[in-house]
């Protein structure tokens, strides 16, 4: 145990906090698991090539392995995710002729997907990111045009996954979850489709920000816009997957080895101001969950740029607290 107080615990009368967690990382970080967070979110092992990677052959033992330890460790799961463009096994949009499968067929695949890993976890999981991403960056549509659910169903499929998902385990909080959910074009097409969604009556509960931002951008005051205005539809908000990159999103320098200390300072000033402003919003934000819980282990080492590093988390490399991580216990 280290010295430190837990950063759940000083949490605790406003929202869980939660981290991304992998079978290695259960290991590698099981101690900052253990004491800085109560929630947990598989970071790949949820996902529809993971779980079905070949027609009616479901693979749970990894997940059933996050799921144990969460168990054990009494954390609470966010499941991630059931409806995604991304990350899906090759077969699920053909036929074995290799043709594009039909709007029935789809909806079936998505049902039966639905009603077998949902249940499976409702002891456990107790919300879901039923569908992530559906909505287009820029431009004048509403949902994201390179979807195959979208291509073969149509818009229909977001309620429809809801639906599944409500049937399935009417007790889990359903979630929309979307990135660039502060940015004020993007903001108003994601506050209009999950709109359209309660409109329709759908079992909708929740729009997850995930919150993939950097020391410079989204500024403040669109964080904010950002959450009023989901906020006003009468849902709550979790914060998915939040880290903080140490470089603008077009920066693709490739050639720092270390974070330079005046990153790490204004890094510390960003998580500071966030999680006052979450605090300020905890009636209505009942989850903030990071991407990863330190420095090692992140999605950001390979994205934008292939093994570029970054250091957008609470805990460095060696799993001590950063300065951000002082500044969001000082309150
Ligand atoms: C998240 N996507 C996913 O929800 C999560 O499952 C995954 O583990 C990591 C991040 C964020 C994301 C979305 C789109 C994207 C990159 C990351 O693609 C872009 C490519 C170029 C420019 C902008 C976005």
């Amino acid at each position: 145990m280290n010295q430190n107080q837990s950063l759940y615990q000083k949490y605790q009368s406003y929202f869980p906090i939660g981290t991304c967690v992998s079978p290695s990382a259960l290991k590698t970080h099981e101690e900052l698991l253990i004491n800085h967070f109560n929630s947990l979110t598989s970071e790949n092992h949820m996902k529809f090539e993971a779980l079905q990677p070949e027609q009616d052959s479901y693979d749970f033992t990894v997940a059933d392995q996050l799921i144990a330890f969460a168990k054990e460790h009494n954390k609470l799961v966010r499941g991630h995710t059931l409806v995604w463009h991304n990350q899906n096994p090759s077969w699920l949009f053909h036929d074995k002729d290799g043709n594009l499968v039909d709007k029935d067929t789809l909806l079936k695949r998505m049902e039966e997907h639905i009603n077998t890993v949902v249940p499976r976890y409702k002891d456990t999981v107790y919300c879901w990111d039923v569908v992530n991403e559906a909505v287009e960056d820029t431009g004048s549509e509403i949902l994201r045009q390179n979807s195959m659910w979208l291509k073969i169903i149509g818009p229909e499929f977001i309620e429809k996954a809801f639906e599944f998902a409500h049937a399935a385990d009417p007790d889990a909080l359903l979630f929309y979850n979307d990135y660039n959910e502060s940015n004020p074009v993007k903001r108003d097409k994601i506050y209009q489709l999950v709109k359209n969604l309660k409109e329709k009556g759908a079992p909708i509960h929740g729009v997850g920000l995930q919150a993939h931002w950097n020391i410079y951008d989204p500024s403040m005051d669109d964080i904010r816009a950002a959450i009023e205005k989901y906020a006003s539809l009468g849902l709550q908000l979790h914060i998915t997957e939040m880290d903080i990159s140490v470089f603008k999103f077009d920066d693709k320098r490739t050639d720092l080895m270390e974070p330079t200390a005046e990153m790490l300072e204004k890094q510390a000033e960003r998580y500071e101001s966030v999680f006052a402003l979450f605090r300020e919003y905890s009636d209505v934000i009942t989850n903030v969950t990071l991407w990863g819980a330190a420095d090692d282990v992140t999605w950001l080492h390979n994205f934008p740029v292939r093994g570029r590093k970054n250091w957008p988390l609470l805990f460095d490399m060696d799993h001590n607290p950063k300065p951000a991580f002082d500044s969001i216990m000082q309150f």
